[in-house]
């Protein structure tokens, strides 16, 4: 079954987003398997962000995602990497649609409340990143005849 590494950045812990954020992917049925409160080091952001050093707004990025707790997930369903980007809505949250995540509850580009991995492959080496093997749960749903 596809993963997703979802997490609700600094901003969405500080502005008390993530019970609500948590919430529409629970609804929407897909499954957590991972979830903690961490505090990103400055060399772990650096890995998770690697593809964009160099440019303009990295030190910003770093300095934003270093700047408190966050709460990183595992979630897994069917398409759960396309299905959860958007329902994050698209990154610059002034275009982000109403109903989305980014659209609901954030203005700025930087400070847009949610991470989602981009692709499967993405999603793989996030959760590796983020994540031990030991960290994410197996189980099944007691009624699984509507979950994905
Ligand atoms: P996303 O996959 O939606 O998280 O977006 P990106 O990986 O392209 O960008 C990661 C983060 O960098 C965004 F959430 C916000 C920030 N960013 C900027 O601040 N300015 C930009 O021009 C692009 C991204």
């Amino acid at each position: 079954m596809e993963r997703t590494y979802v997490m609700v950045k600094p901003d969405g812990v500080q502005r008390n987003l993530a019970g609500e954020i948590i919430s529409r992917f629970e609804k929407k049925g897909f499954q957590l398997v991972g979830l903690k409160l961490m505090q990103i080091t400055p060399e772990l952001a650096g890995k998770h962000y690697g593809e964009h050093e160099g440019k303009p707004f990295y030190g910003e990025l770093i300095d934003f995602i270093t700047s408190g707790p966050v709460v990183a997930m595992v979630w897994q369903g069917q398409n759960v990497v396309s299905v959860i980007r958007n329902m994050m809505g698209k990154t610059n949250p002034a275009e982000a649609a109403p109903g989305t995540i980014r659209g609901d509850y954030a203005v700025f580009m930087g400070n847009n409340v949610v991470h989602g991995s981009d692709s499967p492959e993405s999603a793989e080496r996030e959760i590796n990143l983020f994540f031990s093997p030991e960290e994410l749960v197996d189980y099944k749903k007691a009624t699984d005849f509507w979950l994905y």
